[in-house]
C-alpha cells in the first residue's frame, strides 16, 4: 500500500491541476456572448456550477480507475481477494449524488419558475409575440399583423425575425410534422416545438449584432455602445431594407474545417457592386456617408433547429435580427403594409390555416 500511496499523490496532483487550469484557459470561448438581459446569466450560471460538479467527480472517479489499474496490477505471488461488496461503500455513493442532485434541484427553483412557468403577459402592449411553426426543414414564423390579432388576412409572414432591442419576446411555437427545437443560442433560449401541442418560451436581447469590417468578426453591442459605430445594411437583413449596401458570403454549413482554417471565411460581407455611398445607422439616425466611413454591417443571430429531426437537420437554420427600436419600427411597418397590399403566397400560409388556426384556434388567442 505504501508504493500505491506514492502513486497515488502525482496522480491526483496532476487531476486536480488539469481541472483547476481548464476554468481559465477554456470557459472563456466556450459559449457565444450572452445576450439575453432577462434571464441569460442565471442559464450560464446554473450551466457552470453543474458543469463544475461534474467535471469535479469525473476526475475523481477517472482518477480512482487510473489508480487502481496501476495500483492493484497483476504481479508474481499476488493473489486476488474475493469479496461481498460494502454495504457502507454503497450507501456513501447513493446518498452523495441524491444529496447533489437535491442540491441542484433546489438551486434552480427559482429560476426555472421565473423561466418556464411565468410569461409576460400578452395583453401587454410591451410584449412582442411572435409565432414559429415550422415543419422539415424550414423555419417559419408568424406577426400579427397591423390588427394585431393572430389567422388574420394581414397577418405578416416570414422565414427569420426581427425584434426591437430590450423588449420582451413570447414565441408560441409548434410543429406540423416531427418534433423540431427552436434554439437561439446567445438568447439562451430552447424549446421544443411538438406536433399538435402549442409551447411557449419567452426571452430579451439587449444587444445588437454587427459584423465588424475592419477586424472581420462578429461583435454584440449596446445601443450607446452603437453610437459611435456606422452601421450598414446587408442583403440577407430582410426585405423591406431600401439601403441595401453589402451581401452577405456564407461558407457552406458542409464546407470542410481543413478549408475553414485555411483561411476561408465562415462569413464575409461584400459591398455591392456600383455603391460608393452607403446608409448607415449612426449616432441614433439614418445617415449617407461613403462606403470607405462604415465600421460595421448589421449582422444575424443564429436560430438553429436542437431536435435531430431528419436527414436535412443540420441545415435547418434562420436569424433573428436585434434592432434599434426605429428601426424595428420601420422593418415592421414596412411588412406589415407588403402583407395588406399583396398579402402572402398560398403555398406559404395554407399549412398554417389548414394546422394552427383551424385545427387549433385557441392557439390564437392571447393569453394573460
Ligand atoms: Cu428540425
Amino acid at each position: 500500500m505504501r508504493g500505491s500511496a506514492r502513486l497515488l499523490t502525482p496522480l491526483a496532483a496532476a487531476a486536480f491541476a488539469l481541472f483547476a487550469a481548464l476554468p481559465a484557459s477554456a470557459v472563456p470561448n466556450w459559449l457565444p456572448p450572452n445576450v439575453n438581459a432577462s434571464y441569460g446569466t442565471k442559464v450560464d450560471d446554473l450551466y457552470f456550477a453543474i458543469y463544475f460538479i461534474v467535471a469535479a467527480f469525473f476526475f475523481l472517479t477517472e482518477g480512482l480507475i487510473l489508480y487502481c489499474c496501476i495500483a492493484f496490477r497483476g504481479r508474481p505471488g499476488r493473489k486476488a481477494k474475493y469479496m461481498h461488496g460494502s454495504n457502507v461503500a454503497e450507501t456513501v455513493w447513493t446518498v452523495i449524488p441524491a444529496l447533489i442532485l437535491i442540491g441542484i434541484g433546489v438551486a434552480q427553483a427559482g429560476t426555472w419558475k421565473e423561466i418556464r412557468m411565468t410569461f409576460p403577459s400578452e395583453k401587454d402592449p410591451n410584449t412582442l409575440v411572435i409565432q414559429t411553426f415550422p415543419k422539415q426543414y424550414e423555419w417559419a414564423f408568424r406577426y400579427a399583423g397591423a390588427d394585431g390579432a393572430f389567422g388574420t388576412a394581414d397577418d405578416v409572414y416570414q422565414n427569420g425575425i426581427h425584434i426591437p432591442i430590450g423588449r420582451k419576446v413570447l414565441v408560441k411555437l409548434s410543429s406540423s410534422d416531427v418534433i423540431h427545437s427552436f434554439f437561439v443560442p446567445h438568447a439562451r433560449v430552447k424549446l421544443d416545438a411538438m406536433p399538435g401541442m402549442m409551447g411557449r418560451t419567452w426571452f430579451t436581447m439587449d444587444k445588437v449584432s454587427v459584423w465588424n469590417l475592419k477586424d472581420q468578426k462578429m461583435e454584440v453591442l449596446t445601443l450607446e455602445e452603437m453610437k459611435s459605430k456606422k452601421v450598414a445594411w446587408a442583403l440577407t437583413n430582410g426585405p423591406s431594407r431600401q439601403a441595401w449596401g453589402y451581401k452577405l458570403v456564407e461558407a457552406s454549413t458542409d464546407a470542410p474545417d481543413a478549408q475553414l482554417k485555411k483561411g476561408m471565411k465562415k462569413y464575409s460581407y461584400e459591398l455591392l457592386t456600383g455603391k460608393t455611398n452607403v446608409q448607415v445607422w449612426y449616432e441614433g439616425k439614418v445617415q449617407d456617408v461613403p462606403a470607405a466611413e462604415v465600421d460595421a454591417v448589421f449582422h444575424r443571430y443564429e436560430i438553429a433547429c436542437a431536435e435531430l429531426c431528419g436527414m436535412q437537420h443540420f441545415n435547418m437554420r434562420s436569424n433573428v435580427f436585434v434592432d434599434p427600436p426605429e428601426i424595428y419600427d420601420t422593418w415592421y411597418k414596412g411588412v406589415c403594409d407588403q402583407a395588406v397590399k399583396t398579402g402572402s403566397p398560398e403555398v406559404t400560409t395554407a399549412r398554417w390555416h389548414t394546422y394552427w388556426d383551424q385545427a387549433h384556434p385557441t392557439w390564437n388567442k392571447a393569453i394573460e
